[in-house]
C-alpha cells in the first residue's frame, strides 16, 4: 500500500512533496483536506499532527511525518536510488538544507500571510509583505548565480522546495526577467522536468483565488 499524503493543492510544500514523489516513482495516496472547513483541526487529525499542518504523510505501518522538507528527505532516503536528488556529498547536502531554511524563513512567511488573509481575512495585500517578497527574490537571484540548478549543476530536492513556492509568489508579485534573469531561467529549466506537472493543478487553484483579490 502507498503512503497517504494529507494535503491541499494550494499548499506549496504539498506540491514540492508531490513533485519529489513523482520524480522518485513513489506512489502516493492523496487525501484532500478542506482546511477552510477546519478539517485539519479535527481531533482525529490533531492526533496525527498536533501542528495541524499539511502536508502530512502517513506510512502504511502508521508512521507519521509532517513538514514538506522532512517528508522529501524521508522519501529520498527511503525510496530513492543512487543518491538521485540528494547527492552523497556532505557540503552539497548542507547547501540543500540551507535552501530549505531559506524557503522556510524568507519565502514562506510573506506568502503564507498573504494567503491566509485571502482565505480568512479581508484579502487586502499588505505592501510590506510585497517588499519582503521582493527582497527574497533579490537574494534568490544571487543564490542562483553561476549554476544551472538551485544547488550546483544537478537537480536536487532544493529545486522542488523552491519552485512550488516561487511560481506561486510569481502570481502575487511577478518576477521580472530583466531584474531577475537567473530566477526566470531556472524556473524554465524546472518547468521542463516531467515531474513539474504535479505543480500545475495547485497553481491553477491558487490563481483562481488570487484573481478575486487582484482586480
Ligand atoms: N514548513 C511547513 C509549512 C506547513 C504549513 O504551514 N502549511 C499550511 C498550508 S500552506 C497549513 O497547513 N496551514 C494550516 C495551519 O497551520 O493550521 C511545511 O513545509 O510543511
Amino acid at each position: 500500500m502507498a503512503p497517504t499524503l494529507y494535503m491541499i493543492e494550494t499548499s506549496t510544500s504539498t506540491r514540492a512533496v508531490l513533485m519529489v514523489a513523482k520524480a522518485l516513482g513513489v506512489e502516493i495516496t492523496k487525501h484532500y483536506l478542506d482546511i477552510t472547513a477546519g478539517e485539519h483541526l479535527t481531533p482525529e487529525f490533531l492526533k496525527l499532527n498536533p501542528q495541524h499542518t499539511v502536508p502530512t504523510l502517513v506510512e502504511e505501518d502508521g508512521k507519521v511525518l509532517w513538514d514538506g522538507h522532512a517528508i522529501v528527505l524521508y522519501l529520498v532516503d527511503k525510496y530513492g536510488k543512487d543518491n538521485f536528488l540528494y547527492p552523497n556529498d556532505s557540503y552539497t547536502r548542507a547547501i540543500i538544507h540551507q535552501m530549505f531554511y531559506f524557503e522556510a524563513e524568507y519565502l514562506f512567511p510573506p506568502l503564507s500571510k498573504i494567503t491566509k488573509n485571502m482565505f480568512y481575512g479581508n484579502g487586502k495585500i499588505d505592501p510590506n509583505l510585497l517588499d519582503d517578497m521582493g527582497e527574497a527574490y533579490g537574494i534568490l537571484e544571487k543564490l542562483l548565480e553561476g549554476h544551472l540548478w538551485a544547488v550546483g549543476n544537478e537537480t536536487t530536492l532544493a529545486d522542488f522546495s523552491i519552485i512550488s513556492i516561487i511560481t506561486t509568489m510569481d502570481m502575487v508579485l511577478p518576477i521580472d526577467s530583466k531584474t531577475f534573469p537567473n530566477i526566470r531561467a531556472w524556473i524554465k529549466r524546472v518547468e521542463n522536468l516531467p515531474c513539474y506537472k504535479e505543480n500545475i493543478p495547485g497553481l491553477r487553484v491558487y490563481k483562481k483565488v488570487l484573481k478575486k483579490y487582484l482586480k
